[in-house]
Formats: structure tokens, C-alpha cells, sequence
């Protein structure tokens, strides 16, 4: 009979083999593990009950909040401050980090960046969504308040990373640095189970993930390279494939698996590009590294991006080694001989 790890056992396992570990950074991903098979099951009951849609209420960027959105930011916000282990979170849903008084929270040596879930516009369509989560150990006393200091470190910086791609099946991606391993929900048991162990990413991806509807506000070298992309080339495998879902996760997801380049870069239209730097971009940055790909801003390494403020933006080339160093050739190229002009 196929043996079966689930999520519970393999944290406690990786635990193990840790003997300094205390347990807290389990408690924590057990934490998230139990708000996304509670996402999961609303969001797969989407179709059916009122939750589909906006709240009628507008996020702290004039968006319109999606229903799911909020109860997927409740829900995580709930369990993090129920484990004992999380002193406060930062939250695409909220303006300011949320800083957990409860004495117990307050002894928590983690804080917890997220985003509950990324993609909801496309909840209508019935495209992969999720949640995206960035760990870091506290660096503010244990036992006071968290500060802003706690989140605003670099992406290099984390102790864990991961996303739940409530998709076709529900599956929980997540790296605490000793590589980047899957876990597919078995709606049987009710248990993530281990599906895919020790993920590579291919160095030689070719797939590009770009939302071409961009192109007038592109720079040169952005517009360079994704030309170069549709080059026919035997050697390169060229001309690649383009595939945009419009949801990261699901671009990203299928990215890690295949290989391939995502990217969204500055534009004349966003300078920053469109994601964020502290929820978005470094989870995945961490992820992708541990899975032996890259992932930069275009010119440095995401990772070693010192962040300013919560919410802010970041361009992103993140995948297959071997695109994003090409990628960044053009930009050099091209870009710098704007600036140089
Ligand atoms: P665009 C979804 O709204 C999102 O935040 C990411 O999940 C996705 O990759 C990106 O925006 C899509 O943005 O401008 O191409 O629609």
C-alpha cells in the first residue's frame, strides 16, 4: 500500500530532524495548513452560496473587497492569533500590520505576511486562486508588541514560505529552506498529503507568462526580450510558449512544475510594476530559489531587496534560471542605454 505522509507528519518529521527547533514555527504552519481547508471548502462552495462577489465595501487602494477575500483574511488572521506563536500579521487586506496583544501572542517568536487571497477577481470565472505566506522570525523583544521593523526585512531573511493553490485539487506548496516540497488535499481524509517532494524548477524553461496587453507601456528592453522569446531557434528551443492565467499562483504553480519565466515588470504606466514586494514577490522569490531557479526585480536579486513600507511594489522576473539571467541581459542592454541617453 502507497505510503502516506501528511502535512502534520512531515512538519513534525522536519521538526525532528531539527533539535533546536521548539516546535513554534510548526505551530504556526499548522496554523495555515487549518485556515486553507477552511478556505478551501469556501471557496469551492463559491458557486453555490451568496459569497460570490464584492462586499460593497472598498480596501484601503479604492478596490472593491471581495467576500471571499475578507473571510480568507479573517480566517488566517483567527488561527495565527489562536496558535500561540504568532505575535502579529501584515496582510494585503490591511492598511497597517495587525499586532496580536493577547499575552501569549505577544511571547510569539513569528510574524506572518499574507496574502489571503491572491487572484479573487478571477473567483467569478472559476480560475486557481490562493493564498500566498511569508515567515520571519521576529527581531523586537519577545514578550512586548511587534513593530513595523518585524516585517520590513529582507526576503533572504525568511524561515518559511509557501502558497495554497485552491485549484483542480487543493494543494499546499511550502519551503522552510531545505528545499520546496507539495502536498495534494485528500478531501477523503481531509489531509494534505505529500505529492511532490523536493521540487526542481528546470534551469531551461519554455514557457513565457507576461501580460502582453502591457506593451505599449513596456520598456525597451522588456519589449527586446519577449520578441527575442517569439525568435524562432532550434537551439534555444525558441519560439516559446506563452501562457497568462492572470492569476499568480496558478502562472507561478504551473511555472515551478513546467519551467518557465513570469514576469511583470515596470512599466510607463506602474514605474513599480504591480506586485508586492513583502506578500507576493518574496515568498515566491524564496520558494523558486529553493527550487534552484531565480528571481530578481530585473537587476538584483529580490531576496536582497531591502523593503521601505508594507504594501509596496515590486517589478518581478522570477522562474527558470537560464530566462531570467537572459531576461536581465536585455534589460542591461536596452534599458541602460535609455538611462544613459
Ligand atoms: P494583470 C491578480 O489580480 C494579480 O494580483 C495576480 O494574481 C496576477 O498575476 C496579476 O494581478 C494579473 O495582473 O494586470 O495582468 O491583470
Amino acid at each position: 500500500m502507497r505510503e502516506v505522509i501528511t502535512l502534520n507528519e512531515f512538519i513534525f518529521q522536519s521538526q525532528e530532524e531539527h533539535p533546536e527547533a521548539t516546535g513554534a514555527l510548526s505551530s504556526v504552519l499548522r496554523a495555515i495548513e487549518l485556515s486553507a481547508k477552511m478556505i478551501n471548502r469556501e471557496v469551492n462552495m463559491a458557486g453555490l452560496v451568496d459569497i460570490i462577489g464584492t462586499m460593497g465595501v472598498k480596501n484601503a487602494y479604492g478596490e472593491e473587497v471581495a467576500k471571499l477575500d475578507d473571510f480568507s483574511n479573517e480566517i488566517l488572521i483567527k488561527s495565527l492569533r489562536n496558535c500561540g506563536d504568532c505575535c502579529g500579521i501584515a496582510s494585503e487586506e490591511e492598511q497597517d500590520i495587525n499586532i496580536f496583544e493577547n499575552e501569549l501572542s505577544k511571547k510569539g517568536r513569528y510574524v506572518v505576511l499574507m496574502d489571503p487571497l491572491d487572484g479573487s477577481s478571477n473567483i467569478d470565472v472559476n480560475v486557481s486562486i490562493g493564498t500566498i505566506f511569508s515567515v520571519f522570525e521576529r527581531i523586537s523583544p519577545i514578550g512586548e508588541l511587534c513593530t513595523h521593523e518585524d516585517f520590513l526585512q529582507k526576503g533572504r531573511k525568511q524561515v518559511a514560505a509557501g502558497y495554497v493553490v485552491y485549484g483542480p485539487s487543493a494543494m499546499f506548496i511550502y519551503t522552510t529552506g531545505q528545499g520546496v516540497h507539495g502536498f495534494t488535499l485528500d478531501p477523503s481524509i481531509g489531509e494534505f498529503c505529500l505529492s511532490h517532494r523536493n521540487m526542481k524548477t528546470p534551469w531551461k524553461g519554455k514557457i513565457l507568462s507576461i501580460n502582453e496587453g502591457n506593451t505599449a507601456y513596456f520598456s525597451e528592453g522588456t519589449k527586446a526580450y519577449v520578441n527575442w522569446c517569439k525568435e524562432i531557434d532550434k537551439e534555444s528551443m525558441r519560439p516559446y510558449g506563452c501562457r497568462y492565467v492572470g492569476s499568480m499562483i496558478a502562472d507561478l504553480h504551473r511555472n515551478l512544475i513546467k519551467g518557465g519565466i513570469f514576469i511583470y515588470p515596470a512599466t510607463t504606466k506602474s514605474p513599480e510594476g504591480k506586485l508586492r514586494l513583502l506578500y507576493e514577490c518574496n515568498p515566491f522569490a524564496y520558494l523558486v530559489e529553493q527550487a534552484g531557479g531565480k528571481a530578481t526585480d530585473g537587476q538584483v536579486d529580490l531576496l536582497d531587496i531591502k523593503p521601505t513600507e508594507l504594501h509596496q511594489r515590486i517589478p518581478i522576473f522570477i522562474g527558470s534560471g537560464a530566462m531570467v539571467e537572459k531576461s536581465m541581459e536585455f534589460l542591461e542592454i536596452h534599458d541602460k542605454r535609455n538611462v544613459e541617453v
